[in-house]
């Protein structure tokens, strides 16, 4: 089953939206299999955003992640990579479209609320980056057939 790394970022935590955006992730049907509560080093933030390491916002892009804590989770469910970008919404809050979560809650690029992985194999290669495989859960929800036939 396909597996997507989603984070939400100091802004979402500060604001009190950890449930509000793990409530639209369980409701969609998509299965929770990893969630902590942490800190991030600035190691782990250059290593998360090493793909933009060259871009102008690099620096506070990495003083803003490590500035207060993440919540770091991994997410299960077919299709679940694309799915959880359009429920997360463009990268500008200003353009995503309402009912998306940065549509709903964010007015500027930088204080976006949440990350969710862009495709499959980056998928693969942040979960392995935030996560140990015994902090990962597999589990068969008992609503399963309720969610696909
Ligand atoms: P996304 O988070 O939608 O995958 P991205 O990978 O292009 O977007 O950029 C990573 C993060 O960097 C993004 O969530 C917010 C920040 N960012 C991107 N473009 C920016 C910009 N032009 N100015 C400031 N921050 C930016
Ligand atoms: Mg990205």
């Amino acid at each position: 089953m396909e597996r997507t790394f989603l984070m939400i970022k100091p802004d979402g935590v500060q604001r009190n939206l950890v449930g509000e955006v793990i409530r639209r992730f369980e409701a969609k049907g998509f299965t929770l299999v990893g969630l902590k509560l942490i800190k991030v080093s600035r190691t782990l933030a250059e290593q998360h955003y090493d793909i933009h390491k060259e871009r102008p916002f690099f620096g506070s892009l990495v003083d803003f992640i490590t500035s207060s804590p993440v919540v770091a989770m991994v997410w299960e469910g077919d299709g679940v990579v694309a799915s959880a970008r359009k429920i997360i919404g463009a990268t500008n809050p200003l353009t995503s479209e309402p009912g998306t979560i940065r549509g709903d809650y964010g007015v500027s690029i930088g204080r976006n609320l949440i990350h969710g992985s862009d495709a499959t194999e980056t998928a693969q290669r942040e979960i392995s980056l935030w996560f140990t495989e015994d902090e990962l859960v597999s589990w068969e929800p008992n609503l399963t057939p309720w969610l696909y036939e």
